[in-house]
């Protein structure tokens, strides 16, 4: 890929479809290897027991150093998150503490360093005198080379949760039509999400059900329109944003869309409305007031009073509710739909 140039595809990168080994798991694996028994070629045969005996640690030795090098290949391998979407890139650094490329330019010195280890070695171990000479530079090669295995799998941990979150953060075409659903937890934007598209994201009565954004899509006059459920959010700033609601946050500044902001007007709601009001204000900062709708959800719950009321309320800190629906019975969500293509109309996000 050329420098500076972002991939354009809006999949987390086919290569992460990979295992990442912990050292120990390594460590195992290049001692089984050293372990299994090697067949000495015929021509090394003839020329006697010691020379045999010397050459088996040679082959044993590669055997050690290709497990190790492939390992640390296969991580030196990886896009670096300067080559993928802002969006996945931002996926990656969450789950690694921003560590991500560090991580992997770490496996790529190591693979360079096992194989300047390998060749002097080998000559080494080749030019031995007797086998007991062969069996302790193989012994100090091993050593070594796992202790640069160490210290480059040092963080593969947090690689490795990087690579779990980004498979699990589904393929978004961001050249097709997006409504990000947000708000806090338990508004109810896996239940609305579930009943406009073919995601069927789990709804539950505990806040933070939903931990990865999820994708789903809806048909709407032959257009394919692609619809986000989202982590809650709460109110706080996003250095104090745990990962999945960073996950949210992201996808609110890095992907380009409609966002309807929903919001419980219930007495019993999980959050104050006050509260629900400032995760507004900073959602509008992020996304900007023009590509907000405000939605409020539950109003199966409510009477028209207390609608009325949070609506003023709403009004007061500069914001407008647009619909008025309840997930749960399907109530309003024609006009929902409705507001959302035209809105998407007027952005330019649809033909
Ligand atoms: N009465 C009523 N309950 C609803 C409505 N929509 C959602 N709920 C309930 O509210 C609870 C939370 O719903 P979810 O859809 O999981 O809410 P969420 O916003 O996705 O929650 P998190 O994933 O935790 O952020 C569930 O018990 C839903 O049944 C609605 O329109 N009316
Ligand atoms: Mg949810």
């Amino acid at each position: 890929m050329e420098a500076g140039k972002v991939e354009s595809s809006r999949c987390p990168p086919e290569e992460l479809r990979i295992r990442i080994l912990s050292f120990d798991e390594l460590r195992q694996r290049a001692l089984s290897v050293y372990l299994e028994s090697v067949a000495v070629p015929r021509s090394i045969r003839r020329q006697g027991r010691d020379r045999v005996r010397i050459m088996r640690y040679v082959l044993k030795c590669e055997r050690v150093f290709q497990v190790v090098a492939a390992e640390l290949g296969r991580i030196a391998r990886l896009p670096r998150t300067t080559s993928m979407h802002p969006f996945y890139a931002e996926i990656a650094n969450i789950a690694s503490h921003g560590r991500f490329d560090e991580i992997v330019a770490r496996a790529a010195r190591g693979v360079m360093i096992v194989s300047k280890l390998w060749k002097e070695y080998r000559e080494r171990i080749l030019s031995s005198l007797t086998p007991a000479e062969a069996k302790r530079l193989a012994r100090e090669f091993v050593g070594r080379t796992l202790s640069v295995a160490r210290r480059s799998l040092r963080h593969a941990e947090l690689l490795r949760e990087a690579v779990k979150a980004l498979r699990q953060t589904p393929c978004i075409d961001t050249e097709s039509p997006l409504v990000i659903v947000a708000g806090m937890p338990q508004v109810g934007k896996s239940t609305l999400i579930s009943r406009l598209s073919t995601a069927k994201p789990e709804i539950s009565p505990y806040p933070f059900t939903t931990k990865h954004v999820i994708l789903g899509h809806m048909e709407v006059d032959g257009h394919r329109i692609q619809l986000l459920d989202t982590p809650g959010l709460l109110d706080r700033p996003n250095s104090e944003m745990n990962p999945i609601e960073r996950r949210a946050a992201a996808a609110l500044r890095l992907l380009r869309a409609v966002t309807l902001f929903l919001i419980d007007p219930s007495r019993d709601s999980y959050y104050s409305i006050d509260k629900q009001l400032r995760v507004l204000r900073n959602v509008s900062e992020i996304v900007g007031v023009d590509n907000l709708l405000v939605v409020m959800n539950k109003v199966d719950k409510v009477d028209e009073g207390r609608l009325k009321s949070v609506e003023e309320l709403v009004e007061e800190a500069g914001f407008q509710v647009k619909y008025r629906i309840s997930a749960l019975k399907g109530w309003g969500l024609g006009e929902l739909v409705r507001g959302v293509v035209e809105e998407l109309r007027r952005r330019g996000l649809l033909a």
